[in-house]
């Protein structure tokens, strides 16, 4: 094992478990009432793996390139690993940076930890220093799993500075080549061990199983504790909604760690139906429809730029002819999907078409098969669950008028209570009586569908993923050449949305060159990365005095396009 001596260059005492103030349960009345439901069943999530393992034991459960693995084996593998990490020194309650492309080490990663109680802390593969800094210290992490070189982009060097910046963050695993022994990088396929029974963890079903991330509105994005009772009570009743089975095959092109591709179903969806989850590196359509057609895929679920690309790259026949049979239903979720693109998926894919409006804090709607075709092109569904309460209100909290567009409000059996240390933000993202003021404008279709029309926290959706507006003007008030920066979305075709910073310099204005590399060079994520940048004297202000960022978006400044 070529585990690093850290000796006293990184002491801090990590605490291993996550406490009662850390995070909010839900009250024990609402606790109650979804148990007896039936939707908070106990199950967890190393018995989840556990028990498909014994009923689907020979099914394939997971495919990435010549990769082929049952679901026997997957649960060997998640034993075995679980007793490496055990050894490395990983224990119950422990926090682990999961930052992994689609590959089926993530998979075996995601179950050992599962196995040992320890809990993952998904991050995305776009993230960099910045968005991996922030989560390993905030979740006090003691390890950082990542890949050697993903896209292009060597993993190590970063996960080795963030582990000498993030006290307590003692080890970095790498699914694959970790680099120089005096790197002290730990490889992956080092840990396999002969499984040990004795680090295997039975986990409280009603504690804290993982964390997400959310998309962020104010400063940095929070992390979202998820449990194993609400998760898996939303992962089997989305795979039951959509019809999943032993037959699926489910193609994951959005990276896996994100909560759609995750549970919406999912590849947990798929692993709880005893179906088979395969694994596309890329969304590209010469990728993605290529797998479709020589895996049989019957099921996939993407942003709605990737479902554009493929209607074009498919109506054109830009691919060849691909015999895309197999496909059942195509899932478009994460952003808005512009009705004229939803009307051509039966058309040109021949397959049905799914509308995800969906949170990583929880509440996930879906449109059913069986809604009448404008339904689905038009609206984002309804939700999972009769115990989710919907709540659409004005300013000041009143329900408005019945079809009227309001604030989104929402609290049930997989809806988050609170973020994670995160006491401030909590008290103004959540009602006194514990609804998510989910940040999006929605109004209510005559069928009983939500149609999501607006969205009035200070986010991005850039095709999907989502930029908190405060966490990049940080970054740009960073550097020293600015005074002030506001950043607003901006229309775009493709993506939907589109970032623009707004700077006012501190004298002589840098080059925008010199301040994009700055952004870079701070190790933001590239798709945080403003698309545009306008040098302005002042921002235009709201009755009060703040920035109106109502009257930047409006604003147009050619001179802007980078
Ligand atoms: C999904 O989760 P997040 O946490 O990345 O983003 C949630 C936000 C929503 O509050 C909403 O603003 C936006 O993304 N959104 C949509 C949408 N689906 C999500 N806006 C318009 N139309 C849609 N269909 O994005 C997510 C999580 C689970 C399933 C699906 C999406």
């Amino acid at each position: 094992m070529t585990s690093h001596p850290r000796g006293d260059a990184n002491p801090a005492p990590t605490p291993r478990t996550i406490s009662e103030g850390d995070w909010t349960p839900w009250p024990k009345d609402f606790a109650d009432t979804y148990r007896e439901a039936g939707y908070w069943t106990g199950e967890t999530f190393p018995d989840f793996l556990r028990e498909r393992a014994t009923r689907f034991a020979g099914n394939t459960a997971v495919v990435d390139g010549a990769t082929r693995w049952t679901y026997a084996e997957l649960d060997r593998r998640a034993d075995s690993l679980a007793t490496g990490l055990a050894r490395l020194g990983v224990a119950e309650g422990d926090r682990v940076v999961v930052h992994l492309p689609n590959t089926a080490a993530l998979f075996e990663v995601v179950f050992a930890l599962f196995r040992l109680g320890a809990l993952p802390v998904y991050s995305l593969p776009a993230h960099r220093r910045s968005e991996l800094l922030h989560l390993a210290a905030t979740a006090e992490a003691v390890a950082l799993v990542t890949s050697d070189v993903h896209a292009g982009f060597d993993c190590r060097p970063m996960a080795a500075e963030v582990r000498a910046q993030v006290p307590g963050l003692q080890h970095v695993v790498v699914a694959g080549d970790p680099g120089e022994p005096s790197g002290g990088l730990t490889a992956l396929a080092e840990l396999r061990a002969e499984p040990d029974p004795a680090v295997l963890a039975a986990p409280d079903p009603g504690a804290v199983a993982f964390f997400q991330l959310s998309g962020g509105t104010t400063g940095l994005p929070k992390l979202i504790p998820r449990t194993h009772d609400d998760y898996l009570y939303s992962v089997r009743a989305s795979a039951d909604i959509c019809g999943l089975d032993t037959d699926t095959v489910y193609l994951g092109v959005l990276p896996v760690t994100h909560n759609f591709p995750m549970s919406s179903p999912g590849f947990l969806g798929v692993l709880h139906a005893g179906g088979t989850v395969v694994l596309a590196p890329d969304p590209s359509p010469a990728t993605a429809l290529a797998l479709v057609e020589s895996e049989r895929v019957t099921i996939t679920a993407v942003v709605p730029p990737v479902a554009m690309l493929w209607l074009d790259a498919v109506e054109h026949g830009s691919q060849g002819q691909r015999d895309l049979s197999s496909l059942r239903m195509l899932q478009v979720g994460g952003a808005t999907f512009p009705e004229e693109a939803a009307r051509r998926v039966t058309p040109v894919l021949g397959c049905t078409l799914q509308q995800v409006f969906g949170m990583a804090e929880g509440l996930v709607n879906y449109t059913r098969d069986g809604d009448p075709a404008e339904v689905v092109t038009t609206t984002q569904g309804r939700p999972i669950s009769d115990h989710d309460e919907i709540l659409v209100v004005d300013d000041q909290d009143r329900p408005v008028p019945e079809g009227e567009p309001g604030h989104l409000l929402t609290r049930g059996p997989y809806t988050i209570r609170g973020y994670y240390r995160a006491p401030e933000h909590n008290a103004t993202a959540f009602t006194a009586d514990g609804f998510y003021r989910t940040g999006d404008i929605v109004r209510r279709h005559p069928g009983g569908n939500l149609v999501v029309s607006g969205r009035a926290k200070d986010q991005i959706n850039r095709g999907g993923e989502k930029i908190g507006a405060e966490e990049v003007e940080n970054h740009i008030l960073a550097h020293p050449a600015v005074h002030d920066a506001s950043v607003v979305a901006v229309p775009d075709a493709y993506l939907g949305e589109r970032t623009h910073a707004y700077v006012i310099a501190r004298g002589q204005a840098p080059a925008r060159g010199e301040l994009l590399a700055f952004l870079r060079e701070r190790g933001l994520a590239a798709y945080k990365i403003p698309d545009r940048v306008s040098f302005v004297d002042s921002f235009p202000a709201t009755a009060v005095g703040k920035t109106s960022k109502r009257d930047l978006r409006g604003s147009t400044d050619p001179s802007g396009d980078q």
